[in-house]
């Protein structure tokens, strides 16, 4: 006998990509009816709504389309309703992002940009803890787990709106992380991106009935757990197959007579099976995009299509994002490559070569022209979706006022005894340094918009010696945006050893991970 079709309504309403939410909805057994009209609202049984974009357009589009009044009556009636992030954050009265701007005004209260100013980075990304106040039901599963936040403005607790709050979390300050009032809830996290736990909350929703027991929820505030991300470094190998591979200090060729391209195995499965073990976060980086047209790179866009099926982190995807010029002189912009990217299955997207340009431009013109591919996707698809990936190389002087550019006293002399460094950029994959440091960089593309920095040294690159403190500490204290730690990862211990030292707030690894030296 064939299984009934289960369907939820999803409100999708175009303004990103919720692609991860239809395949943790797929994944949990239903099938999806996607709202075309406020009618579908008021006819739905189970709706869920994953908020996208900015707050402002966001609102714009609900009430132009009437979905705004329909979305009140359904909440209104309590209807079994489930809000994801800013589909948390429309439930209020107001927002200040590019605001004040009127919300749904189901629940007292306003949504308000975290505070940076006390040191927190923003935007909160990562890994959170929640404390739970009363029964949810959908938190029922949740006990202790982190859950995976990531926004830059949230909505704050108050006598007002008390009676919703279901769990708060700490970041700098106490701040709305679900509510629950009947049917209706929300949720400011992103469970389709938190892993069995974060899968456990949409099951529970969508099957109510079916989760009799409960566990006692006892989730109690800590603080932003650091992330692990496992890094694959793909390419297409000289017989034309999209590889993993992983290079020394940047070089992926094996010194064999054939000096062919390293093959540690298939993307897909390989992202799948460090899902399974635990990771974090899974980033690809498609290390010659810098000379292929990403768009022309159909199965790069297919490993995230199948990736995105079965994993349930947040997936970052690099390589390649510029603006271009096919052979038939078809114009396309970064913004068109990244949304290909998004709608693929891409949570952030990281740029590195383009982002060393237009911070070369910036810092010489002093002006923003709102033009560069940075500043277009963040623009369009927020800072937190936007990661730049820094390629520095280590270069030895013996005194700082050699440079014009940042430079640091080493932990480790050089080769003739120099005591200082600083760390030149490259673009095109190492192969080509640039008249800009690490420091520069960082700071100049922060203010462009990015809301990431992924922080390799082509010196640790797969020595599996211990991370460049020396950088990660230069970097990790110059800028308010989270800093990932990348290259040289050797052991368990370095991990340990480069959060207690640095201001990082995640790790990555490749090597390591493909050796299965740690799981
Ligand atoms: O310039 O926008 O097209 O982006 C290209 C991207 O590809 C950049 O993010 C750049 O870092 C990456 N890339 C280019 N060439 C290479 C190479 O290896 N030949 N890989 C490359 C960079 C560095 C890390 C690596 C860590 C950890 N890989 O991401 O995974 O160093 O390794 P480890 O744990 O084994 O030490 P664009």
């Amino acid at each position: 006998m064939s299984k009934p079709v289960l369907f939820v309504t999803l409100l999708d309403y175009g303004a990103g990509n919720v692609r991860s939410v239809r395949n943790a909805i797929r994944h949990l057994g239903f099938d999806i009816k996607d709202v075309q009209s406020p009618e579908d609202i008021l006819n739905a049984n189970r709706l869920i709504f994953p908020g996208v974009g900015a707050f402002a357009a966001a609102m714009d589009v609900l009430n132009k389309t009437g979905m705004a009044e329909a979305l009140c009556a359904y909440i209104e009636n309590d209807r079994p309703f489930l809000g994801i992030c800013l589909g948390l954050q429309l439930l209020f009265e107001s927002s200040e992002e590019n605001g004040p701007v009127n919300g749904l005004g189901l629940i007292p209260g306003g949504v308000g940009r975290f505070d940076s100013s006390n040191g927190f980075r923003v935007p909160h990304i990562g890994w959170n803890a929640l404390q739970v106040y009363k029964d949810s039901d959908i938190l029922d599963d949740i006990g202790n787990h982190h859950v995976y936040f990531v926004h830059s403005y949230r909505a704050m607790p108050s006598n007002d709106n008390k009676e919703w709050v279901s769990s708060t979390c700490n970041y700098g300050d106490k701040f709305i992380a679900s509510i629950r009032r009947g049917n209706v809830h929300a949720v400011q996290f992103h469970p389709e991106k938190s892993g069995d736990v974060g899968l456990s909350v949409l099951r529970r929703f969508l099957y109510p009935k079916s989760h009799v027991t409960k566990k006692p929820t006892q989730g109690k505030a800590s603080t932003l757990a650091k992330r692990v991300i496992a890094c694959l470094d793909v390419r297409t190998n000289d017989k034309g197959d999209l590889v993993v591979t992983k290079g020394d200090q940047y070089d992926v060729r094996e010194h064999t007579k054939e000096n062919e391209v390293r093959n540690l195995g298939k993307p897909v499965e390989l992202a799948g099976q460090y899902y399974k073990d635990g990771a974090d976060e899974v980033s690809f980086l498609n290390i010659t995009g810098f000379r292929d047209f990403p768009l022309g790179d159909l199965p790069m866009l297919k490993v995230l299509r199948y990736t995105s099926e079965n994993v349930f982190v947040p997936l970052t995807v690099g390589g390649g994002i510029r603006d271009f010029t096919d052979a038939n002189g078809r114009y396309y912009s970064s913004l068109e490559v990244a949304s290909e990217y998004f709608r693929s299955g891409a949570d952030k997207i990281s740029i590195g070569s383009d982002a060393v340009y237009a911070a070369e431009e910036y810092l010489k013109t002093g002006v923003k022209t709102g033009k560069s591919s940075l500043e277009q996707i963040s623009r369009v698809y927020g800072n937190q979706a936007v990661v730049v990936s820094i390629d520095p190389r280590r270069v030895y002087i013996n005194s700082p006022n050699d440079v014009e550019f940042k430079a640091i006293r080493v932990t480790n002399p050089g080769p003739k005894g120099e005591e200082y460094a600083w760390y030149q950029c490259t673009v095109n994959g190492g192969r080509e340094g640039r008249p800009i440091g690490a420091y520069e960089l960082a700071k100049a593309v922060e203010e462009l918009g990015a809301g990431e920095i992924l922080l390799n040294c082509i010196d640790c690159d797969g020595q599996g010696k211990g991370y460049d403190l020396d950088l990660i500490k230069l970097i990790s204290d110059a800028v308010s945006i989270p800093v990932i730690a990348s290259s040289g990862a050797g052991a368990v211990e370095h991990f340990s050893e480069v959060f207690r030292k640095t201001n990082a707030s995640a790790s990555l690894a490749a090597g390591i991970f493909h050796r299965k030296e740690v799981i």
